[in-house]
């Protein structure tokens, strides 16, 4: 292994302690002093039986008071508390989806946006049944947008992309009654349904969650995942680092943090721009680099192989280091802490949407039409701050990781091909992966997802299982912060291989990838559901018979439950570290760890210590296999 090593949980605690030295003596306040004061949390909330949709309320459930004053049992508050955290999540990714759409719908040969990968853009329109032959790919990609923005509120049929799913699960959809309709609808729906005076079963409660979910996963994050790719690139292998140790003391540090690659990509070209490069070096400095925080991160890693500063618990941290010019944002998992924070530092922190607007910010209004001007405006507000950066304040703890990221399936399906394939021959199949699971080098795969959250010691969940997984032959892809867990930590360092079972390791060797695969962001496990598919296709079995589990095991947001919603409803069993907030109902408890496999043969583990999550899961992957007879 020569001199590589893993960054521990240790070395990621002991440099957040020192940057919040630095906190203590600006007088800053930080999310770890916030959780002491939070806790213990509510019991109601956290049981999910607090209802305070109208004003009668709000109203607890109590062994003494078990009804609200409507007589709505804790069944139907935790149900409908559990639908409309779904609905917030579709609505978000959804929407998100929706303004790349927009996006999609300004690109011109000249303009701010093009079209980066037209083979894909093809490859849609053929999907969509969408004339190509003669037609110029601009005006291709503006009929595209219109037929993808009309996904959200069409007032018939079901989401378009739900044929790529094997034909067993379309079946499943549509007889379990969670086809996705129009994407909007399904979050409208799910807000009808939970307003007073309507669904209190918990049936019917977690059925829409599930169609929620999937008008998210199967509509809205499928959008905004496909039509960045036909913007931005499709993402290949591509060398990046890891960790606050890619900030550099005597540059220009932007960060972008958020979820839009529209605003973050046009950040990166400016920097690069020789004018805004000079004025940084008049000003002292030895040049811009921009590093990213969360998933707007995993967007320019993966298509630029900008480096990655950190995850959502690591937000902070990056104002910490005094050497932050500019924490530039756009929309989610944004905490508004950075406002206050970035008032003791010399640090701009720029909001930029009209979504994601925040007191203590400087707003630089973000736009598809002029995000060229825009983007420079905040560059050269980055860059001017230089100059005010205050030197005692400054410590960058020097920890990083080297890290290969990029695994958009396209890249997987080429990558893998070289370990059976020998003459390199891009199939267009997963056959190879398949082939090298069937015969057990491989024992199966996790679909590792989601967020940090201050009830899992930080990163910690995401590091022990990813190592717990490789070692017992299991291939790891993640997304999201789970993401920049494994990259901080040094796990997409090609040299962690050694780390792995023997199969694995021998994978990784022919193949030439690290253990785990970096997918994207969260609207990227979009690309997940599409792997997953394939491999079921390929395979002839399926997809809830494939030794596959999700997995989201320091998951916080609304978001991540919309997530978990469409995974599961894909046939995938998904396994959680933190516990939804629904166990006052143990009706609700029983539809989401059993009932619904009945209609997606797929269901919920909740598991709150990490070591018997991971042997839960190492298990249902081993039964997968033995009943496949593999
Ligand atoms: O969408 S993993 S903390 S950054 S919600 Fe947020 Fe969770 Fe991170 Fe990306 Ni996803
Ligand atoms: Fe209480 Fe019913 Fe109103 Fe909820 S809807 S706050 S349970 S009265």
């Amino acid at each position: 292994m020569g001199d590589f090593k893993l960054t521990t949980i240790e070395e990621f605690e002991e440099a957040t302690n020192r940057l919040l030295e630095t906190g203590a003596k600006v007088g800053a306040d930080s999310w770890q002093l916030r959780v002491k004061n939070q806790t213990p949390h509510c019991k109601f909330g956290e049981q999910g039986i607090c209802c305070r949709i109208c004003s009668m309320g709000p109203c607890r459930i109590t062994k003494k008071s078990p009804r609200g004053i409507c007589g709505c049992d804790a069944h139907g508050i935790a149900g409908r508390n559990f639908l409309r955290f779904t609905a917030g999540g579709a609505a978000t990714h959804s929407d998100h989806g929706r303004e790349i759409c927009h996006t999609l719908h300004t690109v011109s040969p000249d303009g701010n946006y093009k079209v980066k990968d037209s083979e894909k853009l093809r490859r849609i329109a053929k999907e969509w049944g969408v004339e190509t032959e003669g037609k110029d790919i601009y005006e291709l990609a503006h009929e595209l947008s219109e037929m993808a923005l009309l996904e959200y509120g069409k007032p018939f049929g079901v989401q378009r992309w739900l044929k790529r799913a094997p034909e067993h699960t379309q079946k499943l959809w549509h007889e379990a009654g969670i086809e996705p309709r129009a994407i909007d609808r399904e979050v409208s729906t799910a807000m009808h349904m939970t307003h007073m005076g309507n669904s209190s079963k918990p049936e019917a409660l977690v059925r829409q969650s599930l169609r929620a979910g999937m008008s998210d996963g199967w509509g809205g994050s499928m959008c905004g995942t496909e039509f960045s790719d036909v913007m931005f690139g499709t993402p290949k292998p591509v060398d990046t680092e890891a960790n606050l140790g890619v900030m550099k003391e005597d540059e220009v540090n932007i960060i972008v943090h958020g979820h839009d690659p529209s605003l973050s990509e046009m950040i990166c070209e400016y920097a690069e721009d020789p004018e805004m490069i000079q004025l940084a070096k008049s000003l002292g400095a030895n040049g811009i680099n921009v590093a990213g925080v969360c998933c707007t991160s995993n967007e320019v890693a993966m298509r630029r192989g900008i480096p990655m500063a950190g995850n959502f618990l690591q937000q902070e941290n990056v104002v910490l280091t005094g050497a932050c010019e500019a924490i530039v944002v756009d929309v989610q998992c944004i905490f508004p802490a950075l406002g206050p924070l970035s008032k003791c530092f010399h640090t701009k922190f720029i909001t930029t949407s009209p979504i994601a607007q925040m007191p203590d910010s400087d707003f630089i209004l973000f736009e598809a039409e002029t995000a060229g001007e825009n983007a420079k405006k905040i560059v050269r507000a980055a860059v001017e701050n230089f100059a005010n950066r205050k030197k005692e304040l400054v410590h960058i703890p020097q920890l990083k990781q080297k890290a290969t990221v990029g695994y958009s399936v396209e890249a997987i399906i080429k990558t893998l091909d070289t370990v059976t394939n020998s003459q390199i021959d891009v199939t267009g199949t997963t056959k190879p992966l398949v082939d090298c699971i069937t015969s057990g080098v491989i024992r199966g795969a996790v679909a590792m997802v989601g967020c940090n959250n201050p009830r899992v010691r930080p990163d910690s969940a995401h590091i022990e299982l990813m190592k717990k997984l490789i070692k017992n032959d299991i291939i790891v892809v993640l997304s999201g912060c789970s993401a920049q867990a494994a990259a901080r930590a040094g796990l997409m360092d090609k040299r962690a291989k050694d780390l792995c079972g023997a199969g694995l390791k021998r994978v990784c060797e022919l193949a030439d990838i690290p253990p785990v695969l970096h997918m994207g962001s969260c609207v990227d496990i979009s690309r997940m559901m599409v792997l997953a598919s394939q491999l079921a296709k390929d395979a002839g079995v399926n997809i809830s018979q494939l030794p596959l589990v999700g997995c989201a095991p320091e998951w916080m947001s609304e978001k991540a439950v919309s997530i978990g919603n469409y995974v599961v409803a894909t046939g995938i069993d998904t396994f959680l570290g933190v516990e939804p907030q629904v166990s006052g109902s143990d009706q609700m408890v029983h539809w989401l760890t059993e009932g619904i496999r009945d209609w997606v043969e797929a269901a919920y583990t909740v598991e709150l210590d990490i070591e018997k999550l991971g042997d839960a899961m190492i298990a249902r992957i081993e039964e997968k296999r033995v009943a496949l007879g593999i």
